[in-house]
């Protein structure tokens, strides 16, 4: 058989595939490094990502598209129950489950709750044991052991989202559980997101990396304008900053405004990356008390 033929009677594949896992396993880091671009904010703290994302891979055979969701954990506040609520929804609009794990990290009680919703879902599921790069190669047996004998998952890949080791072989194993679909998605579409939510995003990010404690989680971000000038070399972004106090507000601008021109800086030279024109950008820290206790609040910032 000519390898047109072949080609010819292998019918398209797609499907959709859930990245979950506890909050800092590496799933967006994942999802950037399947995609070989960045769609989805990372940092060293848990909980960045804070709604679905969805990234697209297309190859000439086949569309994956995958949800990257916000890390699964036991939670109080309103945010994060809306956050953990968008991640086990994710559970029901796939046809593919991929579960994330940090190697040093692989029995919590975090764990224990994904486990626990995913036993319900008869849907092929995959674990990925994300961070070996940290870890030493006979750690990794005894906790494959631990998940085969569990009988949960239909195969168990040791990755590091960070360096692409395994990546490979998760799109091979992904591929494998597709079924003949469309391409849902036009071939330049990289993600769902729109610009100013990308935008806001990256600008959350810089947030999460600059500032401490509670700074980060009492921050969110709204793109009020975006305008392009007539030749396409600028593109001008207003944004707010929302927190939760007046002492958080002097914390994020900083003395003199140090923290803000830092946290502005960082975001412009990642936008202009992005979007390959010069960015100026705008941001001002507004307050909204307890925005993250508020439902309407919490609606009208995003979540
Ligand atoms: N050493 C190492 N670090 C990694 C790897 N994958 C991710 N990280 C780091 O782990 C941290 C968390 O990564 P994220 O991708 O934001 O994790 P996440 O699971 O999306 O986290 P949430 O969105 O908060 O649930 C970041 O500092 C990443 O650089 C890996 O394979 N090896
Ligand atoms: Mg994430």
């Amino acid at each position: 058989m000519t390898d047109a033929i072949r080609h010819a009677h292998s019918p398209f594949l797609s499907g959709f595939i859930a990245i979950v896992g506890p909050p800092n396993a590496g799933k967006s880091t994942l999802l950037n490094r399947l995609l070989g671009t960045k769609v989805a904010i990372v940092s060293p703290k848990p909980q960045t990502t804070r709604n679905r994302i969805m990234g697209i891979y297309h190859a000439k055979d086949f569309q994956m598209v995958f949800i990257d969701t916000p890390g699964i954990h036991h939670t109080q506040t309103l945010l994060h129950k809306s956050m953990v609520a968008s991640a086990k929804e994710a559970f029901f609009e796939v046809d593919i489950v991929m579960v994330v794990i940090e190697m040093s990290r692989y029995d919590t009680p975090e764990i224990q709750l994904i486990l626990k919703h995913l036993k319900d879902i008869h849907k092929p599921r995959l674990l990925m044991i994300n961070k070996i790069d940290k870890g030493r190669k006979m750690e990794l047996l005894p906790i494959i052991d631990f998940y085969q004998k569990q009988g949960l998952f239909e195969n168990i890949i040791p990755i590091s989202a960070l360096n692409g080791d395994g990546t490979a072989q998760i799109i091979r194993e992904l591929k494998k559980r597709l079924s003949p679909g469309p391409a849902f998605f036009p071939e330049d579409m990289k993600t769902d997101q729109s610009d100013p939510f990308l935008i806001a995003e990256i600008i959350r990010e810089k947030i999460y990396i600059h500032t401490k404690k509670e700074i980060p989680y009492s921050s969110a971000v709204v793109v009020d304008r975006l305008t392009e000038n007539p030749n396409k070399i600028l593109l001008s972004v207003s944004a707010r900053i929302f927190v939760e106090s007046d002492s958080q507000k002097a914390i994020v601008i900083g003395h003199g405004g140090k923290m803000i021109r830092a946290i502005g800086r960082a975001a412009r030279l990642e936008l202009e990356k992005i979007f390959g024109v010069h960015i100026f950008l705008d941001l001002t820290v507004k307050v909204e008390k307890n925005w993250g206790k508020d439902t309407k609040a919490l609606r009208r910032l995003g979540y």
